[in-house]
């Protein structure tokens, strides 16, 4: 029970708003209660520097049981050698990598921004960008998917001292054994940032970076449906340096109400009826993409292998930001985003990026995705118009009735 009022106003009218949209961002998703509990409970009262058993405080014999708790169920979840559980989220985690794998002013290559890298991956308005020298490959222009000979041909060109595959808005199966093959040929670090597809990894309908990559990112709450934060996972020879680079490296003192979160989602994900959601989380996402294709929308490489897409709105004259208010006016979340070779800029590009992890948390199913592909497609044509907007809201409202957020 909250006591604040104004507070507990926005905590209602949000999970309202939660429960009567279509939420399509795909690095979103609704985490449990019982992750939520353990976000809310006393841990958030504690500080505990250090590691398990090798911590700067005292008091902390309850921590190190969550801690380790953790750390054993993410080790078991993908099958790694070694877990750091305490990064606060996703752009800290990959920073703590570079810093301990990387001198300062080393050359890293990464996916551009506009193809589908994140901003922590060498994007120049990000202090990744400006610590390293990051060398950007891209998606090859008529498939806009990866061109895994392009991609060797220029790491045998610049020899970077670390490749980073793993994307934010890259909707196709990414092969990592062939990415760590190209590392270890230049003699460089292979990294895996797979925050948007961990789920997908873990359960099972996606291929895992393990064993073949050295160090591995990725965030806690998108497909992995956990608390917002991240881990690091790697192979036990880089264990001491990861941990360093985390705390004093980077870090304080860990948020151990969070990383008790971890623990619960990691126990959620290891379940059997996980490996159901990953897979019917895929099948609602190509199901989605097919109805948007019978709509005329053109997506981006033609489909997806994941849970995102991503629609290039070109030839529909209208802006990805202009997609995105009027969706947002009928009861669709989405995001704006480039699409590859972007000609428009990051704040209004030419896309729209959405994907199925809310929704299949919520039970929905290929069934109830032609539905949302038709929503999107008369929002899209009825930018402008409020009164039609409003229409498509009430029925996003009554489908969503039938699905609820808890
Ligand atoms: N902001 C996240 C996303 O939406 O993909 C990446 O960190």
């Amino acid at each position: 029970m909250i006591s604040d009022e104004r507070v507990a106003q926005a905590i209602k009218s949000e999970e309202e708003r939660q429960q009567n949209v279509l939420e399509l961002i795909p690095s979103e998703n609704l985490a449990s209660k019982a992750v939520r509990e353990a976000l809310a409970s006393v841990f958030t009262n504690k500080y505990s520097e250090g590691y398990p058993h090798k911590r700067y405080y005292g008091g902390n014999e309850f921590v190190d049981v969550v801690e380790e708790l953790a750390v054993e169920r993410a080790k078991k979840l993908f099958g790694c050698e070694h877990a750091n559980v305490q990064p606060y989220s996703g752009s800290p985690a990959n920073l703590e990598v570079y810093a301990a794998l990387l001198e300062l002013g080393d050359k890293a290559m990464a996916l551009s921004f506009s193809g589908g890298g994140h901003l922590t991956h060498g994007s120049p308005v990000n202090f990744s960008g400006r610590a390293y020298h990051f060398i950007h490959y891209s998606v090859d222009p008529e498939t806009e998917q990866l061109d895994y000979d392009a991609i060797e041909a220029l790491a045998k060109k610049e020899k970077p001292k670390l490749v980073l595959s793993g994307y934010t808005a890259y909707p196709r199966q990414i092969d990592f054994k062939r990415f760590a093959e190209i590392a270890r040929a230049v003699n460089a670090y292979s990294m895996a940032d797979i925050a948007h597809i961990a789920g997908l990894i873990a359960g099972g309908i996606h291929p895992s970076p393990f064993p073949f990559t050295d160090v591995v990112t990725t965030t806690t709450h998108k497909t992995l449906r956990g608390p917002r934060g991240a881990i690091i996972m790697c192979k036990e020879a880089l264990a001491k340096k990861i941990d360093k680079a985390v705390f004093p490296g980077y870090q304080g003192g860990p948020h151990e109400n969070v990383i008790a979160a971890k623990a619960v989602a990691f126990g959620e994900a290891l379940k059997p009826e996980f490996k159901d959601y990953a897979r019917q989380t895929v099948a609602n996402a190509k199901e989605l993409a097919s109805g948007l294709q019978g709509h005329g929308f053109r997506l981006v490489s033609g489909g997806t292998d994941t849970h995102l897409m991503i629609i290039d709105l070109t030839d529909k004259d209208v802006t990805g930001k202009q997609a995105e208010r009027a969706l947002d006016a009928a009861g669709i979340t989405v995001n704006a985003n480039t699409i590859p070779f972007d000609k428009r800029k990051p704040w209004d590009p030419s896309g729209i990026r959405l994907g199925t992890p809310v929704l299949t948390t919520r039970g929905m199913k290929e069934k109830e995705m032609a539905g949302v592909a038709l929503f999107i497609a008369k929002a899209v044509e009825s930018i402008g118009d409020e009164a039609a907007l409003n229409q498509i809201r009430e029925q996003v409202k009554e489908l969503c009735s039938r699905f609820p957020t808890e």
